[in-house]
C-alpha cells in the first residue's frame, strides 16, 4: 500500500522574516505559532498566534510556520474563513486555525465555574463545531497559552480550570477523552487572552504515549478534577516524510514531578522522556525514523536565569547544532522549571 504524500512542511524564521518572503509563499502558509517580544501591531490574514514572551535564545526561529506543499507547488490557493472567533486556512488535507478569547466575565453571578474554565470550554466547543462543519475529523496538535497559569481562583489553579473546560468541551462534543488524543502544550504567559492554535486533518494520526509516564488523560485526581486531554505525541504517516508532533514534555515520571528545584536534573529527565517518546514512535513505525538530531525544539523556561544551564544540558545530550528556540514561560505545575516540545520532520527549513 502506498502512503499519501503529506501536504505540509515547516519553516522557522523570525516574525519579520515572514513578510520578506514572496506573496505566493505567504499565501501558502496554513498558519503559524510566533513568539514576539512585544506587540507587533501587525494585522495579517495568516492564521497565526503572536505570543508575547521573552525570547531567551534562538530568535531567528521564533516563528514556526506550517506551509501547504500543494499550495506552494501549484496555483491552487488555500481556502480560508472564520467561524465564531476562529480564523483558519485549509487545504484538501489540513486545516490550521487560531482562536483568541478574552476571559469571559462570569455569565451569572454566583456561578461556580471560573471564567477561564468557561472561556476554555467555549473555545474548544467552537473548534469542534468547525471540525464537524468543514469535515476535518482529526486533531493533530493544539498549542494552548493563557495568562497566570499557576494562579488560583475559585479554589482551583488556573491550569486545572483550563483542564476542566477543555475536557467538558470534549465530552459535550462527543469526542474521546482517552486513547487517540491530540498532541498539545499548555503554557503560562504574563498576560493576554486565552490563545489556542490547532492543526486538523482528514487522515487519522497515531497517538503515541510515553512508557515512562502515566498517560496524562489517566492522571490521578490529585492533579485536578478533570484530566488533561492530550497524548504524548501524534504521528502522521506519509510517503516521503513522517511527521511527529511531540507534546510539551517535562520532568515527570509516572505521574509525579521529579527533581523539584533542580533545573539541571529536570532537564536531564525531560530529555530522557523525549528519548522515550521518540523510541516509542520508532517502535510504532518499525523503523529508526526519528532521532533527536532532526528535530526542532521549543524550550519553555520558567526562570530566564536558568537558560545557560538548560541549553548546555540539551547541547551536551544531543550534540551537533541544535535547532531550538528558548522562551520564558510558566509551566503548568508550580514545581516544573522547564518544558520542551518538538516537531520532527525531515522537511523543515531553517532561516
Ligand atoms: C505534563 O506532562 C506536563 O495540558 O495540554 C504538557 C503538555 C503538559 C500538554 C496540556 C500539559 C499539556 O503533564 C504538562
Amino acid at each position: 500500500m502506498s502512503l499519501p504524500i503529506l501536504d505540509i512542511q515547516t519553516a522557522y524564521m523570525p516574525f519579520s522574516g515572514i513578510f520578506q518572503q514572496s506573496r505566493s509563499w505567504q499565501e501558502s502558509i496554513l498558519g503559524a505559532v510566533c513568539f514576539v517580544e512585544s506587540s507587533t501591531g501587525s494585522n495579517t490574514e495568516i492564521p497565526m498566534i503572536q505570543l508575547h514572551a521573552p525570547i531567551l535564545d534562538g530568535a531567528d526561529a521564533a516563528c514556526e510556520i506550517w506551509l501547504s506543499n500543494a499550495a506552494l507547488s501549484s496555483d491552487k490557493p488555500l481556502g480560508h474563513g472564520s467561524h465564531g472567533a476562529i480564523q483558519y486556512r485549509f487545504s484538501d488535507e489540513l486545516l490550521f486555525g487560531v482562536i483568541s478569547l478574552p476571559e469571559s466575565a462570569p455569565t451569572q453571578t454566583g456561578t461556580e465555574s471560573a471564567p477561564l474554565q468557561q472561556t476554555t470550554e467555549s473555545a474548544y466547543r467552537q473548534i469542534f463545531a468547525l471540525m464537524d462543519d468543514l469535515d476535518y475529523p482529526y486533531t493533530y496538535r493544539f498549542w494552548n497559552y493563557m495568562a497566570d497559569i499557576n494562579g488560583i481562583s475559585h479554589g482551583l489553579e488556573r491550569y486545572r480550570q483550563f483542564n476542566v473546560g477543555r475536557k467538558d468541551a470534549f465530552l459535550a462534543c462527543g469526542r474521546e477523552v482517552s486513547g487517540q488524543l491530540p498532541a498539545a502544550c499548555a503554557l503560562g504567559l504574563a498576560d493576554g487572552p486565552l490563545t489556542i492554535a490547532f492543526l486538523l486533518g482528514r487522515k487519522a494520526p497515531i497517538a503515541i504515549e510515553n512508557p515512562r509516564q502515566v498517560s496524562a488523560y489517566e492522571y490521578p485526581e490529585e492533579y485536578g478534577p478533570q484530566t488533561p486531554s492530550f497524548s504524548r505525541a501524534t504521528l502522521l504517516r506519509a510517503e516521503q516524510d513522517d511527521l511527529l508532533f511531540i507534546s510539551g514534555t517535562a520532568s515527570i515520571v509516572g505521574h509525579q514531578t521529579r527533581h523539584e528545584s533542580d533545573v539541571v536534573a529536570q532537564t536531564k529527565e525531560t530529555l530522557a522522556n523525549l528519548d522515550a517518546v521518540i523510541a516509542e514512535a520508532n517502535r510504532t513505525l518499525g523503523e529508526q525514523k526519528f532521532d533527536l538530531q532532526n528535530i526542532f525544539f521549543r524550550v519553555y523556561i520558567r526562570h530566564a536565569a536558568d537558560l545557560s544551564l538548560v541549553r548546555n544540558e540539551i547541547q551536551h545530550h544531543i550534540g551537533g547544532t541544535i535547532k531550538a528556540v528558548f522562551v520564558q514561560a510558566d509551566i503548568c505545575r508550580q514545581e516544573l522549571l522547564l518544558e520542551i516540545e518538538a516537531t520532527a520532520t525531515h522537511r523543515a527549513e531553517f532561516a
